[in-house]
């Protein structure tokens, strides 16, 4: 063996930078950039870099793990014990509780990993429960279900040109920090900086100054104020005469319901909402739709506050009234090479509100249950009551509201199985820990970004070293549960008839079919040049398809009877009602709390690195003027209260962070379980304060709120009294 550089992607985000894995006998000794690579052109983050902290981590769990009986840690067992063990408990449970008792939670690091997603889903499709949840409804559903609506797709997702455009409008991202979510585009930070060197500009909506707002101008919003400000920019560009009429004629109908809503909402009506002066929405209006090219892109802080489904709603609506749908620098629909809109739309699997959550009245999206409504599931006899949990490549103890009575609840299933690499605050309360191996030891896809990306580009890998002897694959171990209960996992009826038949197709078939049938396939030899496995796998930097979008794209994503884009959906109309009766801020909490991601982590995890955790403790954010007012300063011990909890943690006060009113926290800290430098890193759940009821939601969607709900700060008891 001795010494190799295996080319791959970074299998940690939606990024999937180009990187190389130099490998040593056997084992990772660095992960470098792919200077080569078409894509990233040779940039990682210190994320990718540091990763061999992970994978060689003391603390990693590389065997099965069973829960002692009397509770006091875990016991290292064999894999068919711990198969087998796993089977019978299940039969056990179906036998008294039926099959749809029985559900996943499928987390973020699922992402690029699709024998993780779609064996997990298909795990509990093939039982015939609702019990899927995954990080999505923490987070996109509010897209999902404003992309139902207007184009009959949950998956449809417009992206920003950036490469092509003069104007990004960017409504509650950070990818100077994140890297880019929901559209992949590695080196997002140049791109940006692009725009502007080529005299364009980059608008940063957001109530924090964050990392990408310092670069570009800043329009510091009140948290939750977006759907407004979007609303009164499209009441300026239809006041003024500014809308792309032929362009709204050609690709939608129903834009009327749009018109009737704005027109409601002056900026001089929406500005307590927005907090921006209303000659300022009408420039930044006109500015917008005067631009040559111009492009809208809402991330986390549109799709995790208050009517986020409407944000997006409305986000689309001037994208389409501007003419800046579907064409090059405006939004553009990614190309993607395993078209699972087109598939999951054809296995009829791309719904929304067929069925509604059995407590909260909820929609289902995708076939997919709410995060939101996990508490109340566990916790609500009857028909359905969700007993036993698999949670795949997530941390739902930390990353969902429910804080310790979610954990609470979880440890009191009668069955929960965690396949992670850790044993993380989930894992800890679980009956078996199943060790997986990493984005480093399995072949690579990158499933969901591929979805998104701004440049088409193939890229699947084999795996660039092996896993330890005691870790595997997530659909393995799934496939292997599911042989011992009698299913075969898979959403799609046609392949569980097969699997039945004994014709089982393991994850690289599954992927390599999805290749060759897609639009860069060789469609099974037809086309010679065409893509497949065998190719792929010879050429591990991939192939570069398109250097941008194609456009226009527009009647390709369209799913629904209209084929054009429907702002007329009856869903949406409750949720104007709504909107337009929205409450203002309670008085006894009057700060607005917002969530942050920090560049040295994932979510709640990569904690347990040393050089990835040193030195930058979860700080509250708070602006000088609402601290002065309280008698708070920089390091002092605070006290953050929500109607469903209070944290304390120590806050960082300046005058250019956030905006008066508005408060941030770092989430995925406070953790506990068997990764001693995570738990040593301190901090606190952000959870706990989180709301936490499915009346909290958004209700359009069932999108969770992690942005902008109401708070109040204090000064810690402890801090008082050395004050
Ligand atoms: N307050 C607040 N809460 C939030 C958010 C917020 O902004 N604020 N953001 C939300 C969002 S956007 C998201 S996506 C969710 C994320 O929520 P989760 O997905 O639940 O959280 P992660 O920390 O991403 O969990 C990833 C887990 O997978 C494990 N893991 C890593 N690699 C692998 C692997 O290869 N295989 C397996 N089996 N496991 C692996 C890690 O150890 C970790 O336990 O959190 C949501 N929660
Ligand atoms: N380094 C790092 N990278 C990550 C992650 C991580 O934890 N760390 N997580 C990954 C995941 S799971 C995701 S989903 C993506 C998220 O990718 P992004 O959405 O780009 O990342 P966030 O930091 O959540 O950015 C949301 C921004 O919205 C702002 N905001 C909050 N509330 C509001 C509001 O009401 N209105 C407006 N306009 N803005 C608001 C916040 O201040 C923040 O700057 O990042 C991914 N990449
Ligand atoms: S930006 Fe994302 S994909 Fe790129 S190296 Fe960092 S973590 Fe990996
Ligand atoms: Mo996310």
């Amino acid at each position: 063996m001795s010494y190799q550089r295996k080319r791959t992607f970074c299998g940690i985000c939606e990024a999937i930078c180009g990187v190389e894995i130099v490998v040593d006998n056997g084992r990772v000794t660095s992960i470098e950039p792919d200077r080569n690579h078409p894509v990233s052109r040779g940039f990682i983050c210190t994320k990718g870099v540091n990763y061999t902290d992970i994978l060689y981590d003391p603390e990693r769990v590389t065997a099965p793990l069973v829960r002692r009986a009397d509770g006091t840690g875990f016991d290292e067992i064999s894999w068919d014990e711990a198969l087998d063990g796993i089977a019978e408990r299940m039969k056990q449970i179906i036998a008294k509780h039926g099959r749809h008792a029985i559900g996943s939670y499928i987390g973020n690091a699922a992402a690029n990993n699709p024998g993780a997603f779609f064996w997990a889903k298909g795990f509990i499709d093939a039982l015939g429960s609702n019990h899927t949840y995954t990080a999505a409804s923490v987070d996109v559903y509010s897209r999902w279900a404003a992309s139902a609506m207007l184009y009959g797709s949950p998956l449809v997702n417009p992206i920003p040109d950036l490469d092509r455009t003069d104007f990004v409008l960017m409504i509650g991202a950070n990818p100077v920090v994140s890297h880019g979510s929901m559209v992949t585009a590695p080196r997002f930070r140049d791109r940006l900086v692009a725009i502007t060197k080529a005299g364009g500009r980059v608008v940063v909506v957001d109530p924090r100054r964050s990392e990408t707002a310092r670069l570009f101008e800043h329009v510091a919003i009140r948290p939750g104020g977006d759907a407004w400000l979007l609303a009164s920019m499209l009441h300026v560009i239809d006041g003024e005469g500014l809308v792309d009429q032929a362009a709204v004629d050609a690709q939608s109908v129903g834009m009327g319901q749009v018109w009737n809503l704005v027109r409601r909402l002056p900026p001089e009506a929406t500005e307590s909402r927005t907090g921006l002066e209303p000659e300022f929405v009408r420039t930044l209006a006109r500015d917008f739709a005067t631009a040559e090219k111009a492009a809208v892109y809402g991330r986390c802080g549109a799709s995790l506050g208050h009517f986020s489904t409407l944000v997006f709603y409305l986000h689309d609506a001037l994208a389409v009234a501007t003419g800046n749908l579907d064409r090059p620098g405006g939004c553009v629909f990614g190309h993607s090479p395993w078209e699972l809109e087109k598939v999951t739309h054809l296995a009829k699997q791309a719904t929304f509100a067929t069925w509604r959550s059995r407590t909260s009245d909820l929609p289902e999206i995708m076939g997919e249950s709410h995060s939101i409504d996990m508490l109340s599931e566990i916790r609500t006899p009857g028909d359905g009551q969700l007993r036993a949990l698999f949670t795949v490549a997530g941390n739902p103890a930390i990353s969902l509201p429910g804080g310790e009575e979610l954990q609470t609840a979880l440890a009191e299933l009668d069955l929960l199985v965690s396949l992670d690499i850790y044993q993380t605050d989930t894992a800890r309360l679980a009956d078996y820990i199943l060790p997986c191996a990493t984005w480093v030891e399995r072949d690579g896809l990158p499933w969901f970004p591929g979805m998104n990306m701004l440049q088409t580009h193939v890229q699947w890998t084999e795996p660039s070293v092996a896993p330890p002897p005691g870790c595997r694959e997530e659909w393995w171990i799934l496939d292997q549960i599911a042989r011992r209960i009698g299913i075969y996992p898979s959403s799609f009826p046609i392949a569980r008839f097969l699997g039945k038949l004994g014709l089982r197709l393991n994850v690289q078939q599954t992927i390599d079919m999805l290749i060759r049938t897609g639009p860069f396939g060789d469609k099974f030899g037809l086309r010679r040049k065409g893509l497949n496995r065998r190719k792929l796998w010879a050429n591990p930097a991939g192939f570069l398809m398109e250097a941008h979008p194609p456009t226009p794209t527009l009647r390709d994503h369209l799913f629904n009877k209209a084929k054009k884009i429907q702002f007329d959906h009856p869903a949406i109309r409750p949720d104007i009602e709504r909107f337009l009766a929205a409450p203002e801020q309670p008085a006894d909490l009057p700060l607005q709390c917002i969530s942050l991601r920090e560049l040295r982590s994932q979510n709640t995890y990569l904690h347990n690195s040393e050089r990835l955790v040193r030195k930058r403790p979860q700080q509250l954010r708070m602006n000088t003027v609402d601290a002065t007012a309280r008698g708070i300063s920089s390091g002092d011990l605070v006290v953050v209260r929500s109607k469903d909890g209070a944290i304390e943690l120590p806050v960082l006060v300046s005058d250019d962070e956030m905006r008066p009113g508005a408060v941030a926290i770092p989430h995925g800290w406070g953790h506990s379980g068997g990764w001693s430098t995570a738990v040593a890193a301190g901090g606190v759940n952000f959870n706990i304060i989180s709301p936490r009821s499915a009346a909290d939601a958004d209700q359009a969607s069932g999108n969770a709120v992690l942005n902008g709900f109401p708070v109040e700060v204090t000064l810690s008891v402890a801090a008082v009294s050395d004050k």
